[in-house]
């Protein structure tokens, strides 16, 4: 249950931070009004979360579950080929293996992942099927494969032309670097080398119309990554959490600081004392920054939250990450706070 006294607080002392929604909810808490729910909603990290949520918007619009907006919102971007960071066409890693990494969680607690999953174009429909087919959570490369393929799952080519020309440019330089706001289209890949796209992960959080949570995270990663690297994306409290009392929270950027800080998970427990989904991921940047303030300068981290009011909230490192929000009154792609690096 969300703590009323420190609700209450956190809308005093952040004032400045808090949207008109929260100072709302927070004044009707004052006032021991009920808040108004705000569901069914879905919201999704970047620019291409737009579409996701449209297709999210279909199963909640039908009075469907959260579970089944996320899990068909999430496969958007893996079945987009223009997509260079989530499923099929994504690109690889630096042994030019596309490797996927995905996880889903419900309303009950419930969660599954996959991670290093190859030639399997929807991670996330495999990692919804180890939720609900396997005692497990968490199945890895060809173990995962085996399940998947077990279970129905067509294997595919996930390199395409395009990715295989980056990997082989990147391999003439060899160079590592995460970029920052490699994400923002405005900013001119073109003099990468390789035309490096670095990150972009969907995360999407959904409340149905019963008020259920749920959400999902996909990925193929950070781009020519070591082979067997996992990033936070499949890592149930890193990349994505859900608590069905409380909220969703999920994130995108250099995973190895979202693992670090265990973000969504700290976001969901920071709400749960009564931030504000804004705030809440606020201060989990700032850990990041805080743990590693050299590092937290070169990479880009954002974080998404939603509370069980269909309140919502979003901050980033840098400048440069949107997400979108659909919620049947409006359909926006935002850019929300970042820090002031
Ligand atoms: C990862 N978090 O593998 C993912 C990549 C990402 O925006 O989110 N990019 O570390």
């Amino acid at each position: 249950m969300i703590n009323r006294r420190k609700f209450i607080k956190a809308g005093a002392m952040g004032a400045s931070l808090l949207s008109t929604a929260d100072m709302l909810a927070a004044c009707a808490h004052q006032a021991g009004e009920s808040t108004t729910i705000n569901k069914p909603i879905v919201l999704s990290t970047w620019d291409f979360g737009v579409a996701a949520n449209q297709a999210a918007w279909e199963v909640l619009k039908a009075g469907g579950r959260a579970l089944d907006a996320v899990e068909a919102g999430a496969r958007v971007p893996e079945a987009d080929l223009a997509n260079l960071t989530v499923g099929k066409g994504g690109y690889p890693d630096r042994d030019g293996h596309v490797t996927l990494d995905a996880c889903i969680m419900d309303d009950k607690g419930n969660c599954g992942s996959v991670a290093a999953l190859e030639n399997i174009a929807h991670p996330i429909s495999v990692a919804r099927m180890v939720m609900e087919k396997t005692p497990h959570v968490m199945l890895v490369g060809e173990g995962a494969l085996q399940f998947a393929v077990e279970n129905g799952f067509e294997q595919e080519v996930l390199l395409t032309p395009e990715g295989e020309k980056a990997w082989k440019a990147w391999l003439k330089e060899k160079k590592y670097e995460p970029v920052v706001n490699i994400e923002n289209k405005s900013f001119n890949t073109e003099k990468l080398p390789g035309n490096q796209y670095n990150h972009d992960t969907i995360g999407i959080l959904a409340l149905d119309a019963e008020g259920n949570l749920s959400g999902a995270c996909t990925t193929s990663g950070m781009a020519f990554k070591m082979r067997g690297r996992v990033g936070d994306s499949p890592i149930i409290g890193a990349g994505l959490y859900v608590d069905n009392e409380v909220g969703g929270a999920t994130a995108t950027g250099v995973g190895e600081e979202v693992i670090r800080t265990v973000g969504s998970f700290l976001v969901v427990e920071l709400m749960r004392q009564g931030r504000s989904p804004q705030d809440a991921c606020k201060e989990a940047v700032e850990r990041i920054i805080e743990k590693k303030p050299d590092t937290a300068k070169q990479i880009q981290v954002g974080f998404l939250a939603l509370n069980k009011n269909g309140e919502y909230g979003a901050f980033s490192l840098q400048k440069g990450f949107s997400y979108a929000v659909c919620d049947g009154q409006k359909q926006d792609l935002l850019l929300p706070g970042a820090s002031v690096y």
